[in-house]
């Protein structure tokens, strides 16, 4: 069995209660089933949130000996944060950046992402769909 770690970052908690009218109704529960209904047999989706940075380093680097690929919605880290860039290089499998919403229609400071220099790919504005496409994406790149 392979691990794909599926990693969200700050408010992402409140999934289907915050600005429900930009992230949508669906719960981080739904987002998990619904990245386990993507996955390829042979593989484990581990979903994780945490609103705090250092955890979702953390996270990253278990990653490089117990996940064969992340998937990861920095939420508003994507914009700041130049150590989860860091801690992405270290990792050696695929990485797809998910955002729910369209970051590009929304406020300037949201269209520059950190973690695009080190992402794969990166998938924005599809909804909570967003992330079984990237589990989808990954599947097939790992060979299954
Ligand atoms: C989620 C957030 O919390 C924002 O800070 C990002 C992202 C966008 C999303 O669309 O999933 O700017």
């Amino acid at each position: 069995m392979q691990t794909i770690f599926v990693l969200n970052g700050p408010n992402l908690n409140l999934l289907g209660k915050r600005q429900p009218e930009i992230y949508g109704s669906a719960t981080l529960e739904d987002v998990t089933a619904l990245c386990e209904a993507a996955a390829s047999e042979g593989f484990d989706i581990r979903l994780e949130q945490s609103n705090h940075e250092g955890q979702i380093i953390d996270w990253i680097h278990e990653a490089r000996d117990k996940a064969a690929a992340i998937v990861i919605n920095p939420a508003a880290f994507t914009h700041t944060s130049v150590a989860i860039l860091d801690a992405l290089h270290t990792f050696e499998g695929p990485v797809v950046e998910v955002h729910i919403s369209n970051v590009h229609k929304r406020e300037s400071f949201r269209h520059h992402s950190y973690v695009s220099l080190r992402a794969d790919g990166v998938i924005a504005g599809l909804g909570i769909e967003g992330y079984a496409a990237a589990v989808r994406y990954v599947c097939g790149q790992l060979g299954k």
